[in-house]
């Protein structure tokens, strides 16, 4: 039986400059995940892996040290009895210029070649692991052109960094048929950051620790073992935080505190504190409210870990004055118009203040 931890798209050193942190929430985000890192690491020392996959994208090459790749050796080295598989992707190219190539590695890591798909045996387990590690940072080769395919007495195994979601894409497409029926035990895929299990032979485990509010939901890394009746995986949540969306609906009888209140309540408190949250405010506000959305986050601070608001209300306008006032303008014909209709239906209704929204900002601007 080999067991194995599967994970990749680390981006150690990332700036998060995609994410509208603060100086120091980036540097925290930044250490969250070295932690990540580093606990992955200890559970695969503590689990006794056969292998731990590091399926590219290990760090950010841009902002990553000679510094931090010897920690990264370091780090790794304490994990003796793990043969570690490195496969580098477009974040972490391994070329003569690259913190890969300039250190040297302990016996236990096994950093693949970019001069096509490259095999290593263990004869020891009756393994082999197939990988390729990027030199660039867009890559269309066809790294299976002449392959010969595997021997089937032995558990075969293929690591790499690409795509095979999409065949026109610059980073390495990968046909998921052509591959899947080759006969790997196990394809650990990296560059998805979303975690999506095809099979249990094969997966991407997406990034450990999600990296903006693209990445939402829960994140980790994959756990494996290949017996002689075959291969079964399964997901392990794994990050310190996740990113989280939600919906707050608003209605025009909702003051202030209101809205605030109902804010307060998109999770439960401890979850509030731990994770990161991007809100959007729904529906129709009262005219009265002034919705500063800045203020709003600084009295939520303390209560969530990071909050982000978005506005998309639309105002409750008292129409029979507006019409009144703009009887003899386009305003007041539209609402006249719109009245005709059932103004108790919720779409007719959102389409007249939306539409209001746009005639009262033109308006103003005259
Ligand atoms: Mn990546």
């Amino acid at each position: 039986m080999i067991r194995f931890i599967h994970t990749g798209d680390l981006h150690l050193g990332l700036q998060f400059k995609n994410v509208s942190f603060d100086k120091r929430k980036a540097e925290e985000r930044r250490l969250e995940l070295w932690n990540t890192f580093e606990r992955i690491i200890k559970r695969s020392i503590e689990e006794s892996v056969d292998f731990l996959f590091i399926a590219g994208d290990l760090f950010e090459e841009r902002y990553f040290t000679l510094g931090d790749i010897k920690r990264v050796r370091d780090t790794l080295k304490e994990a003796k009895n793990v043969e570690i598989i490195i496969t580098a992707g477009n974040h972490d190219t391994s070329n003569i210029k690259s913190l890969y190539n300039m250190i040297d590695w302990p016996k236990n890591v096994t950093l693949f070649n970019t001069d096509g798909l490259g095999k290593r045996e263990f004869v020891d387990k009756n393994i082999i692991i197939y990988g390729y590690s990027w030199d660039r940072g867009e890559n269309k080769k066809d790294i299976f052109e002449g392959f010969q395919g595997i021997d089937r007495d032995k558990t075969n195994i293929l690591i790499i960094h690409g795509d095979v979601f999409n065949k026109e894409s610059s980073y390495l497409p990968l046909d998921k048929n052509y591959i899947n029926n080759i006969g790997f035990d196990y394809i650990g895929l990296g560059h998805i950051h979303k975690p999506t299990i095809f099979s249990d032979r094969m997966a991407y485990c997406g990034s450990p620790e999600p990296l903006d509010f693209g990445e939402i939901g829960e994140h980790g890394i994959i756990e494996g073992m290949i017996k002689d009746n075959g291969t079964k995986i399964k997901f392990l949540p794994f990050s310190n935080r996740i990113f989280l969306e939600k919906t707050i609906n608003i209605d025009e009888t909702m003051g202030y505190v209101d809205i605030i209140n109902k804010i307060r309540q998109a999770d439960e408190g401890r979850e509030l504190k731990r994770n990161l949250y991007r809100i959007r405010l729904e529906g129709t506000l009262h005219r009265d409210i002034d919705l500063n959305l800045d203020h709003m986050v600084k009295s939520l601070e303390d209560e969530f870990y990071y909050i982000e608001l978005i506005d998309n209300t639309v105002i409750d306008y008292d129409l029979d004055s507006l019409e009144k006032e703009n009887q003899d303008n386009i305003i007041g014909y539209f609402i006249n118009e719109m009245k005709n209709k059932d103004l108790e239906d919720k779409v007719v209704r959102q389409a007249l203040y939306i539409g209001l929204g746009v005639l009262m900002e033109g308006k103003v601007e005259l």
